[in-house]
């Protein structure tokens, strides 16, 4: 019998929501444990993270933190076809760039502009939206060429950069320059199963 997989978390962060999305397009059962930002600094959130943050994913004995790192391991683990994470040399190399960039260009342009107009948190909201646009550019160029950001179908590449796209708007980050990206954005919720990152707004 496959061990129970909870995933630590809150909807409004798109760091939880990407591993959600892709537990739900695997069509793993897993249950959802509200980990709202007071639990964080707890002892025994702590023990599961000791950086204090979301998510956390615990498959059996495993615990295992970083939504990108918990993305790996459910594709390596759980995705018998290997086309989430391909294993060819290119292949590989594109998704993992992406993941990258989703640590990175995403963290620190549209997540940072939401966190800072949204939930007031200091920071540089003009920065965090300049670099949110250069990546958007970026983006607009290959979505225009291609479907999906890292090989000819979906794979972990768009699930890491969906959730922080879909809500840059919350951040004061335009999209209607971008159409490629918004068509991008419709094809991911389009799979079977998806859930649309939430509106913080509407919350
Ligand atoms: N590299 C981590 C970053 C996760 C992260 O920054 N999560 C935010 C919530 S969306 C958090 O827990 N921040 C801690 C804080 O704000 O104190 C990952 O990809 O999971």
């Amino acid at each position: 019998m496959t061990a129970k997989i909870r995933l630590h978390g809150v909807p409004l962060s798109g760091h939880t929501h990407k591993v959600e999305l892709f537990l739900r397009l695997l069509g793993l059962e897993f249950e959802y444990v509200n980990a709202p930002r007071e639990t964080w600094s707890s002892e025994a959130f702590t023990r599961l993270n000791p950086l204090r943050q979301i998510p956390v994913l615990e498959d059996g004995d495993l615990v295992l933190a970083d939504s990108n790192a918990i993305l790996v391991y459910l594709a390596k683990r759980y995705d018998a076809e290997g086309g989430w994470l391909p294993a060819d040399a290119v292949g590989a190399a594109q998704v993992q760039r992406w993941l990258s960039i989703s640590a990175g260009e995403i963290r620190f342009g549209p997540a940072t502009a939401r966190v800072i107009k949204l939930m007031g948190r200091p920071g540089d909201l003009e920065a965090a939206q300049a670099i949110a646009r250069t990546l958007l550019g970026v983006m607009e160029q290959r979505l225009t060429a291609a479907d999906w950001l890292a090989t000819d179908r979906i794979t972990l590449a768009d699930i890491a950069c969906y959730p922080y796209l879909a809500c840059a708007p919350e951040g004061g980050v335009d999209l209607s320059p971008y159409p490629a990206v918004r068509a991008w954005l419709a094809r991911v919720e389009a799979q079977p199963g998806v859930k649309p990152m939430p509106s913080a707004v509407a919350a």
